[in-house]
């Protein structure tokens, strides 16, 4: 595999742009994007390619960063892979989103019904709680009660008997308590079972576990999305990775092959020559 990426890369044309990101101090990341246009690879194979030769698939987590990608394109008519990916099995806390330290705390807790998650017609993205304490995924804009998280000591869930959907019932949660409810043992599933059942007007109330989904190669979950949300519908997660074309946005099955950008992210103590100015366009390779 190492052989091939090398003749890869000696057939290959790179467009490089550099971009200077500032840190605290000395210390500068140096983001470069390769557009790999050589070559077409399936996006497993492009991912390999660019974690053996530089750091990534490509991560595109601002305005900014997508305006120099849009510059650095703006003369080539062929769709290239991304590092976005559907990964339909994330489940993931909003509390661990807003408190990061919480990432080490174990959350791998589940107590889903039988047959649930099943995201019936691709559009169930968050959890509530059932009356019997077994969770099912629904869809986010219907409105429910909700279960808040309350950091610090005493009791830490409040049941809000107000139906709203799954995102303003986050807002609300995150201003007047901690955030939508953290399930992680199944003692504290009980708590919460309990507290739908104390109050006989409530049959299901909303969690704080979501399905965020589209994901970047290198991890990351940027809450930039520079698409509407028809544009990309990943039907039967049977299109699960993306292209880039145009400025515009597509997804695929990950078998199909494409072109690639990749990303190359160094650390430096120095100031970056002046040469490293964002936006500069160089053959590399
Ligand atoms: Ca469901």
């Amino acid at each position: 595999m190492e052989g091939s990426f090398t003749k890869l890369l000696i057939l290959g044309t790179f467009l490089i742009i550099v971009d200077v990101i500032p840190k605290t101090g000395s210390t500068y990341y140096i983001q470069e994007y390769i557009l790999v246009t050589n070559t077409k690879l399936t996006w497993t194979d492009a991912q390999s390619f660019c974690r053996t030769k530089y750091t990534d698939l490509a991560t595109i987590s601002s305005e900014h960063d997508y305006n120099v990608v849009k510059l650095m394109i703006k003369n080539w008519t062929e769709a290239f892979w991304i590092g976005l990916y559907d990964d339909v099995d994330s489940w993931r806390w909003s509390l661990q989103i807003q408190i990061p330290n919480f990432r080490s705390v174990v959350q791998d807790y589940r107590h889903w019904q039988a047959n649930q998650p099943d995201n019936a017609e691709q559009r169930e993205y968050c959890a509530s709680m059932m009356g019997d304490g077994f969770w099912r995924d629904d869809i986010c804009w219907l409105e429910k009660p909700h279960i808040c998280y309350r950091d610090g000591e005493g009791d830490q869930y409040v049941l809000i008997v107000e139906n709203k959907n799954w995102y303003n019932a986050r807002n609300y949660c995150r201003h007047h308590h901690t955030d939508l409810a953290i399930v992680r043992t199944s003692d504290e599933n009980q708590i919460l079972k309990s507290r739908l059942q104390d109050n006989q007007n409530v049959t299901e109330a909303w969690i704080g576990l979501h399905r965020d989904s589209w994901k970047w190669s290198n991890g990351s979950s940027f809450l930039f999305r520079p698409w509407q949300e028809h544009q990309i519908n990943n039907q039967n997660n049977s299109r699960p990775c993306v292209t880039m074309r145009n400025g515009g946005w597509n997804n695929w099955a990950c078998s199909s092959t494409f072109n690639f950008l990749c990303q190359k992210i160094t650390v430096s103590e120095t100031t970056p020559a002046p040469g490293t100015e964002p936006a500069t366009v160089q053959p590399g390779g």
